[in-house]
């Protein structure tokens, strides 16, 4: 009911070389556009704007092994990861525009450094926990992961630009919610690490708010650690964001993907947020792209307090005849 007092960060990462399909570096720009800024100012936050990352060229970036663009994504979460440190060390919880879900390595990573631990919430049709030996396509955005699982750090090969990676989350301090595409292997390394997720059967079979309260009971089971969120637009259902790269029919739908938002917020734990995957060259009509950017803002509003019921301020006064 209250109008928040969140202090933001923003960070815009137009990168897309995690992927093959161009224009989720787009991302940034379209969701600034659509009034991300104003509107969170409008709900009581404090923000500032970091502006977009550049990102360098890498000549002669050839797959290893699968693995493509090693790279250029090596060194583009280099400085996501210094950015996002320095968005923290200034004490605003972040938030970075995406760009495909590769960034979330930097962006984590970065986050993971100001902190002693971290719990990771990831909402994502997709599980993005392949190693580079297990990718079915060698796009490293479903795999962001598995270089930051203490578990998974025994099954990475070395990769060009990597080197500076080093794994920063337990296995039992990440919670899934809305998978609904994820790989064999992937299975099997969620199954044998013990992860915590909840597909969409979990949300069907419990409803989003049950979904919500285990998510809550589970990361706090323990120490309270600081929340990173990585959303993913592709975990709510393509006919609301259909302008994304790999699309799965079967998703959240708004309701259940701001609910997240909502409940996550409430925690008072939030510390970083990743919204990516973001394409509108992915949409076949400004309809299609402007219904998925705008729920990409609505969800970040979500993140920052703003709720269905209303909110008002703690000062407000009744104006009086
Ligand atoms: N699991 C597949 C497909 C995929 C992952 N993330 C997205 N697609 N967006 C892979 O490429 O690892
Ligand atoms: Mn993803
Ligand atoms: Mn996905």
């Amino acid at each position: 009911y209250k109008r928040s007092h969140h202090s933001v960060g923003i960070i815009g990462a137009p990168f897309s070389k995690g992927q093959p399909r161009d224009g989720v570096e787009k991302g940034p720009d379209l969701i600034r556009a659509a009034g991300l800024v104003e509107k969170l100012k409008a709900q009581g936050c404090a923000v500032k704007d970091y502006g977009n990352l550049t990102f360098e060229e890498v000549a002669n970036d050839e797959p290893v092994g699968r693995v493509k663009r090693p790279r250029a994504v090596g060194s583009a979460n280099k400085r996501l990861s210094a950015a996002v440190h320095a968005v923290k060390s200034d004490g605003h919880t972040c938030v970075m525009l995406g760009g495909d879900h590769s960034l979330a390595i930097g962006s984590i990573l970065g986050h993971a450094a100001s902190k002693a631990e971290l719990s990771v919430v990831w909402v994502d049709a997709h599980a993005d926990i392949n190693t580079p030996l297990t990718s079915p396509t060698g796009n490293i955005h479903g795999q962001p992961m598995s270089y930051l699982i203490h578990e998974l750090q025994s099954k990475i090969p070395v990769l060009p630009n990597f080197s500076w990676i080093k794994p920063c989350v337990s296995a039992k301090d990440i919670v899934y919610i809305g998978l609904r595409d994820v790989d064999p292997e992937e299975h099997y390394i969620l199954k044998s690490l013990g992860i915590k997720a909840f597909s969409m059967s979990e949300v069907d079979r419990l409803g989003i708010a049950k979904v919500m309260e285990q998510t809550g009971d589970y990361i706090f089971s323990k120490v309270k650690k600081p929340i990173h969120l990585s959303y993913d637009i592709d975990a709510l259902d393509p006919s609301i964001t259909p302008a994304t790269g790999t699309p799965v029919v079967g998703g959240l739908t708004y309701r259940e993907g701001i609910y997240i938002t909502e409940t996550i917020c409430q925690t008072g734990l939030l510390s970083a947020v990743d919204l990516v995957e973001v394409n509108p060259k992915r949409g076949r009509t400004e309809d299609e792209i402007s219904s998925t950017v705008s729920a990409a803002v609505d969800l970040i509003q979500g993140c920052f307090g703003k709720l269905r019921e209303g909110n008002h301020s703690s000062d407000y006064k009744m104006p009086v005849p």
